[in-house]
C-alpha cells in the first residue's frame, strides 16, 4: 500500500468509526399506518426539539408502536418511546432524557427557572378530556379554557416565551402538546383557541415556526390518524 492509499484508508476507517458513535441514537414513534414517517408522539418530539436546539447530532430510529420490533423491546422492556442511548445505555422517559441532555450539552442552556417549570402543565390532560368528550355541557371546555387563560396571563406578564426572551425546556415540552391541541380540536371539534388569548396565539405561532419545530413535527394527517380511534372508539 502506498503512503497516499494508507492515508485515504485511515481517513475512511476513522470517519466510519467516529461518525456513528458521535451521533446520539434515539428511538421515536413512527406515524400510525406509515411506519417510514415520523409520528406524532409529543414526548418524542420534545426530545428531538431539545437535540435540535442544542445542535446535537442524532440518528433516529422510527418505532412502529403497533408492531414493536423485537430488538426495541430487548433494549427497552418498558416499550415506550422516546429512548436515547447514552454511553451504551438506553434511557427512557423524556423528563430524564432532557435532563441528561442539559448536563451533557449545557450550551445553549435550556434550563427553566424552577418557579416557571410547571407553567401550562395541565393543558395537555384538559385538552385530551375535552377532545374525547361527547357532552358539550359537561364543563370540559371550561376546564381547558381556564388552563389556557392561566397561560395567557403568564405570557402577558413574562413572555414571549414562558421564561422571557429565550426559549427553554418548558417551552419545548409545551410546544408539541399545543400543536396536538391546535390540530386535533380544529379537526374533530371545529374548535380554535379563542382570539382574545392573544399572547397564547402569538406564543404558538412563535413555537411552530421555529426551525427545530418544523423539522421535528409530524404531518397533520398523521396526528389526526393517531387521534381518530381515541376520539371515536
Ligand atoms: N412519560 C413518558 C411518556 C412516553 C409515552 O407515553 N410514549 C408513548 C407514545 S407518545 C408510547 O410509547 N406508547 C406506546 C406504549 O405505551 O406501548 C415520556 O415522557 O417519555
Ligand atoms: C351532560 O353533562 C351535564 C353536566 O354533567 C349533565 O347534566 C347532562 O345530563 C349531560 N347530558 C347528556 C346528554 O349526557
Ligand atoms: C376569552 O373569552 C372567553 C370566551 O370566549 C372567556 O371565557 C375568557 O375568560 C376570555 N379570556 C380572557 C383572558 O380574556
Amino acid at each position: 500500500m502506498t503512503t497516499m492509499n494508507l492515508l485515504i484508508f485511515s481517513v475512511l476507517l476513522l470517519s466510519s468509526l467516529t461518525i456513528p458513535t458521535m451521533a446520539l441514537e434515539v428511538c421515536v414513534k413512527a406515524a400510525v399506518g406509515a411506519p417510514d414517517h415520523l409520528g406524532d408522539c409529543p414526548f418524542s418530539q420534545r426530545v428531538l426539539l431539545t437535540l435540535e436546539e442544542k445542535k446535537v447530532p442524532y440518528q433516529m430510529h422510527l418505532i412502529d408502536i403497533s408492531n414493536k420490533p423485537k430488538w426495541f423491546l430487548e433494549i427497552n422492556p418498558g416499550g415506550k418511546v422516546p429512548v436515547v442511548k447514552f454511553d451504551g445505555r438506553w434511557v427512557p422517559d423524556s423528563d430524564v432524557i432532557t435532563q441528561i441532555l442539559e448536563k451533557k450539552y449545557p450550551k445553549p442552556s435550556l434550563v427553566t427557572p424552577a418557579e416557571y417549570a410547571s407553567v401550562g402543565s395541565k393543558i395537555f390532560a384538559s385538552f385530551v378530556t375535552f377532545l374525547k368528550s361527547k357532552n358539550a355541557s359537561d364543563g370540559t371546555e371550561q376546564v381547558l379554557m381556564s388552563e389556557l387563560s392561566a397561560l395567557e396571563k403568564h405570557l402577558k406578564a413574562h413572555g414571549p416565551y414562558v421564561s422571557g426572551e429565550k426559549i427553554s425546556a418548558v417551552d419545548l415540552s409545551l410546544a408539541p402538546k399545543l400543536y396536538h391541541l391546535d390540530v386535533a380540536l380544529r379537526h374533530f371539534k371545529n374548535w380554535n383557541v379563542p382570539r382574545n388569548l392573544t399572547h397564547v396565539k402569538k406564543y404558538m405561532k412563535l413555537l411552530f415556526s421555529r426551525e427545530s419545530f418544523v423539522k421535528t413535527a409530524a404531518k397533520k394527517k398523521y396526528l389526526i390518524a393517531a387521534w381518530a380511534p381515541k376520539v371515536n372508539p
